[in-house]
């Protein structure tokens, strides 16, 4: 098949999503057009199946903001075009979804039908998209998708609750490349250079914005170096990191953690990691965690939006209300106290993760693609 991938480049878990189906599907043949405005972070080009095309938008004196959904949806009926693309994925509802729409509508009025498939991925409706100034076009463009996923039961539930959705939602879960992990020659790297022998390894990952929770995820940390030799490590960017700064320095435990920024080395720190920490405002699914759990680090996690989809409490981590930062570092210093009861947490999160295998979960979106197509054939 012949697939153009909508989705935004930066560190989010969305684009990551986006990148990896398309790569996948690539290996598996298909023909893949990444289409957005920068070429996204984890997209490696050395495929022949796998294009790339920029969507620029040129300055101009007269524009405040400048019109980014039309260059996309111009791009997008090109591409189609040009290279007979049979099928447009678009990740992310806004302005995506909009765009999208525009572009099959382009490509109508020339003669070609192309179906659209909309991917729902979490702040698109549960944070953004249901702000008074997008819900009419995010339901709009919602409900004229030809095909609608969303990444978890919960973020459907969610759909249905703030918007008024007609189509059917399918749910397709986020997934994992799991022989990655073990065929990565570069894993692991040198577990000194981030903590002493006997201290324990703590992670986040996120872009550290404020539905992250990050000063939670701070006092988390304080009380478990209280009581066990531990370092935490911060990856990632974002509104909140200098204020987790500050925190650390008035808590007197600036030593004792480590801020990466954004970083291309995420599997080389969670090889070593042995507790991953993700205390979201609301999450609609939470892929940093399973890609923790993919490395076989337990989760510590709030209970809100699709994270009980995937962390399991009491097997692949622990789950507590949003907030609850005693029971989270209480449940954190459960699974941390002895090798034993971390490694039997470290093999049941490995076993929960191997579900969202993507050997499971892209013949998922294979089916779909072929019913959409067939759709207009
Ligand atoms: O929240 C983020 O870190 C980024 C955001 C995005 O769209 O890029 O993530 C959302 O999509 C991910 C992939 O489907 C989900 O795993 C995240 O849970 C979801 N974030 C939220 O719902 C807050």
């Amino acid at each position: 098949m012949k697939i153009a991938i909508v989705c935004y480049p930066t560190f989010g878990g969305s684009g990551v999503v986006a990148t990896e189906l398309g790569l996948e599907l690539a290996r598996r043949g298909h023909e893949i057009h990444f289409i957005t405005y920068s070429q996204p972070v984890r997209l490696a080009l050395l495929n022949p199946n796998v294009h790339y095309h920029e969507v620029n938008v040129p300055e101009y004196p007269l524009f405040h903001y400048q019109p980014y959904e039309l260059a996309l949806s111009s791009k997008l009926v090109d591409m189609v075009k040009l290279y007979k693309i049979e099928l447009l994925h678009v990740h992310y509802a806004i302005p995506h979804a909009y765009a999208g729409y525009m572009a099959k509508q382009m490509l109508k009025d020339e003669g070609i039908n192309i179906p659209m498939v909309t991917t729902l991925h979490g702040t698109d409706i549960t944070l953004v998209g249901n702000h008074p100034f997008y819900k009419p076009a995010v339901t709009f463009s919602i409900n004229k998708s030809d095909f609608v996923t969303s990444v978890s039961q919960s973020l459907k539930d969610d759909t249905h609750k703030l918007f008024n959705i007609k189509n059917e939602i399918e749910v397709i879960p986020n997934f994992i490349e799991l022989d990655k992990n073990l065929n990565d020659p570069s894993t692991p790297c040198n577990r000194s250079v981030m903590a002493n022998k006997n201290e324990r390894i703590i992670t986040h990952i996120s872009n550290f914005r404020k539905v992250k929770r990050i000063p939670d995820i701070i006092k988390i940390f304080y009380n478990i170096q209280k009581e066990i030799p531990a370092k935490l490590m911060m990856v990632g960017d974002g509104p909140e990191k200098e204020k987790a700064e500050y925190l650390c320095q008035e808590l007197g435990i600036q030593d004792k953690i480590i801020f990466f920024g954004n970083s291309n080395e995420i599997d080389k720190i969670l090889s070593y990691t042995d507790l991953f920490l993700l205390p979201s405002e609301t999450e609609s699914f939470g892929l940093a965690a399973l890609e923790a759990m993919a490395w076989s680090v337990p989760v510590i996690s709030s209970n809100s939006g699709g994270l009980p989809e995937v962390n399991f409490d009491g097997i692949s981590g622990y789950l507590s209300d949003v907030g609850n930062t005693d029971e989270m570092a209480q449940n954190a210093l459960k699974i941390l106290k002895d090798d034993a009861t971390l490694y039997k947490f470290k093999e049941n999160a490995l076993s929960v993760a191997k579900q969202f295998d993507i050997k499971n979960i892209l013949p998922l979106y294979e089916a779909l693609y072929k019913k959409a197509i067939k759709k207009y054939a």
